[in-house]
């Protein structure tokens, strides 16, 4: 057990009223990983408060816990803050970033861009997934995983691996995998909630997306786009657009795949997907954003044919 982990456990055993925090647009990881912290801690006894400032996506709606997230931080002391996948701590939003009524800040995070904020932070990017070091975490206590812990933490490790198909799908991400499975979990139920359960609404900004493919760099990069008027048109929304991305990654002999989805009139979310040759956290930090090297994004201002060139100037002369 490495000195970081125990010293939280040392501040887990110490204190009684946690909050647990993540990202905006929380993902998978986020929601996984922050119920799954505040299962165990509730188990062992603690008093703990889950926030995340956007709502737990539909998707994941059927997580232990996810109606017990509160949009607002409670007007009260916590003993320990614990943020989770937040890569920056600004995504962590400004009701936290303002908050004064925290005692110690504890950092859970695998993104490579984590700047050490926390009194503890266990930053390790060859984890799969945030969740991956709740785990840790929590057997740095002998915990015996229940059901709903460890459905919330498989769930974290399965969203952050692609179904365990990306490169961060390591030996430890099985192996928790593997450890949840025994503790109850059925892979087939979370791959029925996760994969086979969506809405007719995606399929459908799915139909009006995919034909905004455009094929660069000598067919090595591609990308999709979503605008605010195909929302419109198919009666969905940005959360629906999880995973459009991985289409024009999926194309033979793309390195890396960009999803364009529209924000504002002027504004657009990137997102950058690697197959594993190129860095793309240094084209969203290029254009003040981050993430991890297969995946990575930014924001940027603009019309989206202007949002495009600059985009498509970076990545012409990254790689
Ligand atoms: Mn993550």
């Amino acid at each position: 057990m490495t000195e970081t982990i125990q010293n939280i456990a040392d501040a887990i055993r110490r204190h009684e009223s946690f909050l647990v925090t993540s990202h905006e647009g929380p993902d998978g990881d986020a929601v996984g990983s922050a119920l799954g912290l505040a299962s165990f801690l509730r188990k062992i006894g603690k008093d703990v408060c889950v926030h995340l400032r956007d709502p737990v996506p539909e998707l994941y709606a059927f997580l232990p816990g996810s109606d017990t997230v509160q949009a607002h931080i409670p007007d009260r002391d916590f003993d320990v803050a614990f943020v989770l996948d937040i890569g920056e701590f600004r995504r962590a939003g400004e009701e936290l970033c303002s908050f004064k009524c925290i005692g110690t800040f504890v950092n859970l995070d695998h993104h490579l861009s984590c700047e050490p904020f926390g009194v503890h932070n266990l930053i390790d990017p060859a984890a799969a997934a945030t969740g991956v070091l709740v785990h840790r975490v929590a057997s740095a206590f002998g915990y015996r995983f229940d059901g709903e812990t460890a459905l919330c933490l498989y769930v974290a490790i399965i969203t952050d691996t692609g179904s365990f198909r990306y490169s961060n799908a390591n030996r430890e991400a099985f192996a928790i995998a593997g450890e949840m499975i025994e503790c109850g979990v059925n892979a087939w139920d979370v791959a029925e909630q996760l994969y086979e359960n969506q809405p007719r609404r995606r399929l459908e900004l799915l139909a009006r997306c995919l034909p905004t493919l455009e094929v660069i760099k000598e067919g090595q990069a591609a990308s999709v786009t979503v605008t605010l008027d195909m929302y419109a048109h198919s009666g969905g929304d940005a959360e629906l657009t999880d995973g459009f991305v991985n289409y024009p990654r999926s194309i033979r002999g793309v390195e890396v795949a960009i999803f364009f989805r529209q924000l504002d009139e002027r504004r657009y979310k990137v997102g950058f997907r690697s197959k594993g040759k190129v860095n793309v956290a240094a084209f969203a930090a290029g254009l003040g954003g981050g993430g991890h090297h297969n995946a990575a994004g930014c924001t940027v201002d603009g019309t989206l044919d202007e949002v495009k060139s600059k985009v498509y100037a970076l990545v012409e002369s990254a790689f």
